[in-house]
């Protein structure tokens, strides 16, 4: 689970790590070593930070993709489960974002396939099933100009077979306990 909070303005737009990142099972050996998982933006000087509702956000000036990158750790099992979920405001909607698995060296993307919901008017969550074990995830979420980003979760699951619907419940009950808080 990587949270991104944004509740500093990032140091290194080129590197943006996460506020919270928890890893629970196989998460001891990573498939790479040359990066951690992390966001970045292509062109820092389009983007600005502010305090937002309290917990700060952040926003592009110009329509901008805003990436995450997520590296993987060692594990059997065949299919990932990613759900991202993304919290904003603003008169449009993000971009639903588009995920793509990597080998290590890269090998090309993945097969995936998945569904975007918009959970109401500042609320979009995605879940996508990515058929192999990459040792890398490339998440791009396209932002418009005038939306402000106030926080991105993603959670990814590791399944031995395609996902079932109770994984998918159980992404929902974490968005609903995230968001009574
Ligand atoms: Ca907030
Ligand atoms: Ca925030």
């Amino acid at each position: 689970m990587a949270d991104w909070d944004f509740r500093q303005p990032p140091e290194d737009w080129s590197n943006i790590l996460p506020d919270t990142f928890q890893s629970w099972g196989d998460g001891v050996n990573p498939l790479l070593t040359d990066w951690v998982s992390h966001a970045e933006v292509d062109d820092p000087a389009q983007w600005t930070w502010d305090a937002g509702d309290g917990d700060g956000q952040v926003s592009p000036t110009l329509n901008q993709p805003f990436t995450i990158k997520l590296a993987n750790f060692l594990d059997t099992k065949s299919t990932k489960l990613v759900s991202i979920h993304i919290t904003y405001s603003g008169g449009l909607w993000p971009g639903v974002p588009e995920v793509k698995g990597y080998d290590n060296p890269p090998g090309g993307a993945h097969l995936n396939e998945g569904a975007a919901e918009f959970l109401g008017p500042n609320y979009l969550d995605y879940s996508v099933r990515i058929v192999g074990n990459p040792a890398f995830e490339v998440i791009k979420i396209d932002v418009p100009s005038g939306i402000c980003v106030d926080r991105i979760v993603v959670d990814t699951i590791s399944c031995p077979e395609p996902a079932t619907l109770s994984l998918l419940a159980l992404g929902g009950l974490a968005v609903l306990r995230r968001r009574r808080k």
